[in-house]
Protein backbone atom coordinates (compact mmCIF):
# COMPACT_ATOMS: atom_id res chain seq x y z
CA UNK A 1 0.00 0.00 0.00
CA UNK A 2 2.80 2.66 0.79
CA UNK A 3 5.11 1.96 -2.36
CA UNK A 4 4.50 5.82 -3.22
CA UNK A 5 3.65 7.44 0.19
CA UNK A 6 3.55 10.80 -1.42
CA UNK A 7 2.97 12.08 -5.18
CA UNK A 8 4.97 14.75 -7.47
CA UNK A 9 3.94 16.77 -10.36
CA UNK A 10 6.19 19.14 -11.52
CA UNK A 11 4.36 21.84 -13.31
CA UNK A 12 6.03 24.99 -15.26
CA UNK A 13 6.82 27.00 -11.82
CA UNK A 14 5.09 24.96 -9.40
CA UNK A 15 4.79 21.72 -7.91
CA UNK A 16 1.87 19.52 -6.54
CA UNK A 17 2.64 17.24 -4.06
CA UNK A 18 0.07 14.62 -3.24
CA UNK A 19 -0.45 12.77 0.02
CA UNK A 20 -1.11 9.02 -1.19
CA UNK A 21 -2.29 6.25 1.18
CA UNK A 22 -5.76 6.55 0.41
CA UNK A 23 -6.76 3.33 2.25
CA UNK A 24 -6.13 5.27 5.33
CA UNK A 25 -7.34 8.77 4.19
CA UNK A 26 -3.47 9.60 3.84
CA UNK A 27 -2.74 9.49 7.29
CA UNK A 28 0.61 9.87 8.38
CA UNK A 29 3.09 6.96 8.48
CA UNK A 30 7.10 7.98 8.94
CA UNK A 31 7.89 7.09 5.47
CA UNK A 32 5.47 9.86 4.23
CA UNK A 33 6.33 12.40 6.27
CA UNK A 34 10.30 10.96 4.95
CA UNK A 35 8.92 11.81 1.38
CA UNK A 36 7.11 14.64 1.89
CA UNK A 37 10.18 16.34 4.02
CA UNK A 38 12.33 15.02 1.02
CA UNK A 39 9.91 16.44 -1.67
CA UNK A 40 9.84 20.14 -0.22
CA UNK A 41 13.44 20.25 0.58
CA UNK A 42 13.97 19.10 -3.58
CA UNK A 43 11.07 21.76 -4.56
CA UNK A 44 12.73 24.44 -2.15
CA UNK A 45 16.48 23.40 -4.01
CA UNK A 46 14.90 24.46 -7.53
CA UNK A 47 14.74 28.62 -8.12
CA UNK A 48 12.12 27.55 -10.89
CA UNK A 49 9.79 26.76 -8.40
CA UNK A 50 7.78 29.44 -7.42
CA UNK A 51 4.94 27.89 -5.85
CA UNK A 52 3.45 24.21 -4.11
CA UNK A 53 0.19 22.52 -3.92
CA UNK A 54 -0.29 20.06 -1.21
CA UNK A 55 -3.51 17.74 -1.79
CA UNK A 56 -4.26 14.42 -0.91
CA UNK A 57 -5.86 11.38 -3.04
CA UNK A 58 -8.79 9.53 -2.70
CA UNK A 59 -11.81 11.11 -0.24
CA UNK A 60 -9.06 12.72 2.36
CA UNK A 61 -7.02 15.27 2.82
CA UNK A 62 -5.54 13.83 5.59
CA UNK A 63 -6.47 11.73 8.37
CA UNK A 64 -3.58 13.15 10.91
CA UNK A 65 -0.78 10.47 12.48
CA UNK A 66 -1.90 6.66 11.61
CA UNK A 67 -3.00 5.29 14.63
CA UNK A 68 -1.82 2.05 13.55
CA UNK A 69 1.21 2.80 14.57
CA UNK A 70 0.61 3.78 17.71
CA UNK A 71 -0.15 0.14 19.33
CA UNK A 72 2.55 -1.43 20.10
CA UNK A 73 2.14 -5.39 19.94
CA UNK A 74 1.49 -5.73 23.51
CA UNK A 75 -1.57 -3.41 22.56
CA UNK A 76 0.02 -0.96 25.04
CA UNK A 77 0.16 2.93 23.33
CA UNK A 78 3.53 4.71 23.54
CA UNK A 79 4.74 7.64 24.63
CA UNK A 80 4.56 10.99 22.28
CA UNK A 81 6.77 13.67 21.51
CA UNK A 82 9.58 11.96 19.56
CA UNK A 83 7.17 12.29 15.94
CA UNK A 84 6.63 15.53 17.16
CA UNK A 85 9.84 16.69 17.59
CA UNK A 86 11.29 14.56 14.28
CA UNK A 87 8.65 15.27 11.68
CA UNK A 88 5.30 16.99 12.59
CA UNK A 89 7.19 20.37 14.17
CA UNK A 90 9.60 20.70 11.56
CA UNK A 91 7.21 19.99 8.52
CA UNK A 92 5.40 23.04 10.12
CA UNK A 93 7.77 25.33 10.44
CA UNK A 94 8.98 24.43 6.85
CA UNK A 95 5.54 24.99 5.63
CA UNK A 96 5.70 28.14 7.11
CA UNK A 97 8.80 29.48 6.14
CA UNK A 98 8.92 28.64 2.69
CA UNK A 99 10.36 31.00 0.48
CA UNK A 100 7.40 30.63 -2.18
CA UNK A 101 3.22 30.68 -1.60
CA UNK A 102 1.86 26.96 -0.42
CA UNK A 103 -1.65 26.32 -1.29
CA UNK A 104 -3.85 23.59 0.60
CA UNK A 105 -6.34 21.68 -1.72
CA UNK A 106 -8.07 20.05 1.03
CA UNK A 107 -10.17 17.71 -1.28
CA UNK A 108 -11.86 15.71 1.62
CA UNK A 109 -11.87 15.45 5.41
CA UNK A 110 -8.73 17.18 7.19
CA UNK A 111 -8.43 15.44 10.78
CA UNK A 112 -5.66 15.98 13.47
CA UNK A 113 -2.42 17.04 12.30
CA UNK A 114 -3.73 16.67 8.92
CA UNK A 115 -6.08 20.19 9.65
CA UNK A 116 -3.70 21.84 11.21
CA UNK A 117 -1.27 20.98 8.61
CA UNK A 118 -3.55 22.46 5.59
CA UNK A 119 -3.99 25.67 8.42
CA UNK A 120 -0.43 26.34 8.55
CA UNK A 121 -0.43 26.37 4.48
CA UNK A 122 -0.26 30.13 2.88
CA UNK A 123 -3.65 29.66 1.01
CA UNK A 124 -6.40 27.14 1.97
CA UNK A 125 -8.73 25.93 -0.19
CA UNK A 126 -11.50 23.83 0.23
CA UNK A 127 -14.11 21.05 -1.64
CA UNK A 128 -17.48 21.86 -0.38
CA UNK A 129 -17.81 18.61 0.90
CA UNK A 130 -14.44 18.89 2.80
CA UNK A 131 -14.62 18.64 6.41
CA UNK A 132 -11.94 20.30 9.61
CA UNK A 133 -11.98 18.24 12.76
CA UNK A 134 -9.92 18.86 15.86
CA UNK A 135 -9.79 15.38 16.22
CA UNK A 136 -7.24 14.83 19.03
CA UNK A 137 -9.87 15.60 22.20
CA UNK A 138 -11.48 12.29 20.87
CA UNK A 139 -8.75 9.89 21.57
CA UNK A 140 -7.26 11.92 24.80
CA UNK A 141 -4.52 14.38 22.55
CA UNK A 142 -3.88 17.82 22.75
CA UNK A 143 -4.32 19.86 19.44
CA UNK A 144 -0.65 20.10 18.07
CA UNK A 145 1.24 20.45 14.48
CA UNK A 146 0.60 24.54 15.44
CA UNK A 147 -3.26 23.85 16.08
CA UNK A 148 -3.22 25.60 19.08
CA UNK A 149 -1.37 28.50 18.13
CA UNK A 150 -2.82 28.72 14.41
CA UNK A 151 -6.38 27.83 15.18
CA UNK A 152 -6.86 31.06 17.88
CA UNK A 153 -5.58 33.28 15.73
CA UNK A 154 -7.47 32.55 12.32
CA UNK A 155 -11.25 32.40 14.07
CA UNK A 156 -10.93 34.06 17.50
CA UNK A 157 -10.45 32.08 21.36
CA UNK A 158 -14.03 31.01 21.47
CA UNK A 159 -14.49 29.15 18.55
CA UNK A 160 -11.01 27.71 18.68
CA UNK A 161 -11.91 26.32 22.35
CA UNK A 162 -14.86 24.73 21.36
CA UNK A 163 -13.72 23.08 18.87
CA UNK A 164 -10.50 21.79 20.39
CA UNK A 165 -12.55 20.52 23.01
CA UNK A 166 -15.40 18.93 21.25
CA UNK A 167 -13.40 17.73 18.08
CA UNK A 168 -17.02 19.05 15.96
CA UNK A 169 -16.31 18.60 12.63
CA UNK A 170 -16.35 22.38 10.47
CA UNK A 171 -17.68 22.03 7.27
CA UNK A 172 -16.23 23.75 4.16
CA UNK A 173 -18.09 26.48 4.09
CA UNK A 174 -18.16 27.19 7.67
CA UNK A 175 -14.50 27.28 8.21
CA UNK A 176 -14.80 29.98 4.98
CA UNK A 177 -17.14 32.10 6.62
CA UNK A 178 -15.32 31.95 9.78
CA UNK A 179 -12.02 32.53 8.41
CA UNK A 180 -10.66 29.59 9.19
CA UNK A 181 -9.66 29.20 5.56
CA UNK A 182 -9.58 31.10 2.31
CA UNK A 183 -12.39 29.89 0.06
CA UNK A 184 -14.74 26.70 -0.06
CA UNK A 185 -15.55 25.66 -4.04
CA UNK A 186 -17.67 23.17 -6.01
CA UNK A 187 -15.84 19.92 -5.37
CA UNK A 188 -15.36 19.45 -9.09
CA UNK A 189 -13.66 22.67 -9.42
CA UNK A 190 -11.14 22.12 -6.43
CA UNK A 191 -8.08 21.34 -8.42
CA UNK A 192 -8.51 23.33 -11.45
CA UNK A 193 -8.45 26.73 -8.70
CA UNK A 194 -5.32 25.12 -6.93
CA UNK A 195 -3.76 25.27 -10.11
CA UNK A 196 -5.11 28.61 -11.30
CA UNK A 197 -3.21 29.94 -7.84
CA UNK A 198 -0.17 28.03 -8.14
CA UNK A 199 0.19 29.78 -12.07
CA UNK A 200 -0.52 32.70 -10.90
CA UNK A 201 2.00 32.36 -8.59
CA UNK A 202 4.60 31.12 -10.93
CA UNK A 203 4.76 34.19 -13.03
CA UNK A 204 4.66 36.35 -9.13
CA UNK A 205 7.55 38.62 -7.88
CA UNK A 206 8.51 35.13 -5.66
CA UNK A 207 10.98 37.06 -3.22
CA UNK A 208 8.57 39.94 -2.47
CA UNK A 209 5.97 37.23 -1.48
CA UNK A 210 8.15 35.66 0.78
CA UNK A 211 8.56 38.55 2.58
CA UNK A 212 4.65 39.49 2.72
CA UNK A 213 4.49 35.94 4.32
CA UNK A 214 7.35 36.52 7.05
CA UNK A 215 6.13 40.36 7.60
CA UNK A 216 2.70 38.89 8.36
CA UNK A 217 3.78 36.09 10.31
CA UNK A 218 6.18 38.20 12.63
CA UNK A 219 3.38 40.88 13.54
CA UNK A 220 2.07 38.50 15.94
CA UNK A 221 5.18 38.52 18.03
CA UNK A 222 5.09 42.77 17.28
CA UNK A 223 3.49 45.53 18.50
CA UNK A 224 3.09 48.23 16.04
CA UNK A 225 5.71 50.27 16.46
CA UNK A 226 7.69 47.22 15.79
CA UNK A 227 5.70 46.33 12.87
CA UNK A 228 6.39 49.59 11.57
CA UNK A 229 10.08 49.21 11.61
CA UNK A 230 9.79 45.85 10.18
CA UNK A 231 8.24 46.59 7.04
CA UNK A 232 10.64 49.39 6.59
CA UNK A 233 13.04 47.34 6.88
CA UNK A 234 11.31 44.80 4.37
CA UNK A 235 10.03 47.58 2.29
CA UNK A 236 13.99 48.12 1.42
CA UNK A 237 14.87 44.91 1.00
CA UNK A 238 12.17 44.39 -1.65
CA UNK A 239 12.95 47.45 -3.47
CA UNK A 240 16.26 45.86 -4.00
CA UNK A 241 14.46 43.03 -5.57
CA UNK A 242 14.87 43.38 -9.62
CA UNK A 243 11.01 42.07 -9.64
CA UNK A 244 10.19 46.03 -7.67
CA UNK A 245 12.21 47.62 -10.95
CA UNK A 246 10.48 45.29 -13.42
CA UNK A 247 7.21 45.87 -11.64
CA UNK A 248 7.50 49.50 -11.84
CA UNK A 249 8.75 49.97 -15.13
CA UNK A 250 5.77 47.41 -16.62
CA UNK A 251 3.29 49.62 -15.08
CA UNK A 252 4.72 52.58 -16.64
CA UNK A 253 5.35 50.64 -20.11
CA UNK A 254 1.68 49.88 -19.61
CA UNK A 255 2.70 46.33 -20.33
CA UNK A 256 1.85 42.93 -18.16
CA UNK A 257 5.63 42.67 -15.79
CA UNK A 258 8.36 39.52 -16.39
CA UNK A 259 8.97 38.99 -12.64
CA UNK A 260 12.24 37.05 -12.74
CA UNK A 261 10.95 35.28 -9.12
CA UNK A 262 13.25 33.48 -6.94
CA UNK A 263 17.04 34.29 -8.66
CA UNK A 264 18.95 36.67 -6.85
CA UNK A 265 19.66 40.43 -7.40
O1 LIG B 1 3.31 10.91 17.54
C1 LIG B 1 2.07 11.12 17.61
O2 LIG B 1 1.24 10.24 17.44
C2 LIG B 1 1.59 12.53 17.89
C3 LIG B 1 0.99 13.11 16.67
C4 LIG B 1 -0.34 13.17 16.55
C5 LIG B 1 -0.96 13.76 15.36
C6 LIG B 1 -2.39 13.33 15.14
O3 LIG B 1 -2.83 13.54 14.07
S1 LIG B 1 -3.29 12.55 16.38
C7 LIG B 1 -4.89 12.40 15.64
C8 LIG B 1 -4.97 11.18 14.73
N1 LIG B 1 -6.13 11.19 13.88
C9 LIG B 1 -7.35 10.91 14.30
O4 LIG B 1 -7.61 10.69 15.47
C10 LIG B 1 -8.43 10.83 13.25
C11 LIG B 1 -8.94 9.41 13.16
N2 LIG B 1 -9.92 9.29 12.09
C12 LIG B 1 -11.18 9.68 12.21
O5 LIG B 1 -11.63 10.21 13.22
C13 LIG B 1 -12.06 9.43 11.05
O6 LIG B 1 -11.48 8.42 10.26
C14 LIG B 1 -12.29 10.68 10.16
C15 LIG B 1 -13.15 11.72 10.92
C16 LIG B 1 -10.98 11.31 9.74
C17 LIG B 1 -13.05 10.26 8.88
O7 LIG B 1 -14.18 9.49 9.23
P1 LIG B 1 -14.93 8.64 8.10
O8 LIG B 1 -16.13 8.05 8.76
O9 LIG B 1 -15.14 9.50 6.92
O10 LIG B 1 -13.88 7.53 7.64
P2 LIG B 1 -13.45 6.19 8.42
O11 LIG B 1 -14.33 5.07 8.03
O12 LIG B 1 -13.33 6.48 9.88
O13 LIG B 1 -11.97 5.97 7.86
C18 LIG B 1 -11.73 5.33 6.60
C19 LIG B 1 -10.57 4.38 6.78
O14 LIG B 1 -9.42 5.13 7.14
C20 LIG B 1 -10.83 3.42 7.94
O15 LIG B 1 -10.18 2.20 7.62
P3 LIG B 1 -11.04 0.88 7.22
O16 LIG B 1 -11.99 0.63 8.36
O17 LIG B 1 -11.75 1.26 5.97
O18 LIG B 1 -10.00 -0.19 7.03
C21 LIG B 1 -10.11 4.08 9.07
O19 LIG B 1 -9.70 3.18 10.07
C22 LIG B 1 -8.90 4.66 8.37
N3 LIG B 1 -8.35 5.78 9.12
C23 LIG B 1 -8.87 7.02 9.25
N4 LIG B 1 -8.09 7.75 10.01
C24 LIG B 1 -7.05 7.00 10.37
C25 LIG B 1 -7.22 5.72 9.81
N5 LIG B 1 -6.34 4.74 10.00
C26 LIG B 1 -5.28 5.00 10.78
N6 LIG B 1 -5.05 6.20 11.35
C27 LIG B 1 -5.91 7.22 11.18
N7 LIG B 1 -5.64 8.43 11.72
Amino acid sequence: MDEQPILIERHTGYRVITLNRPQRLNAFTEAMHVALRDAIADAVADDTCRALMLTGSGRGFCAGQDLNDRLSKAGETPVLGGALETYYNPLIRKLRGLPFPVVAAVNGVAAGAGCNIALACDIVLAARSAIFVQSFAKIGLVPDSGGTWILPRLIGPARARALALTAEPVPAEKAESWGMIWKAVADDELMAEGHQLCQHFASAPTLGLALIKRALDESWEHDLDAQLDLEREFQREASLTPDYAEGVRAFLEKRAPKFAGRKPR
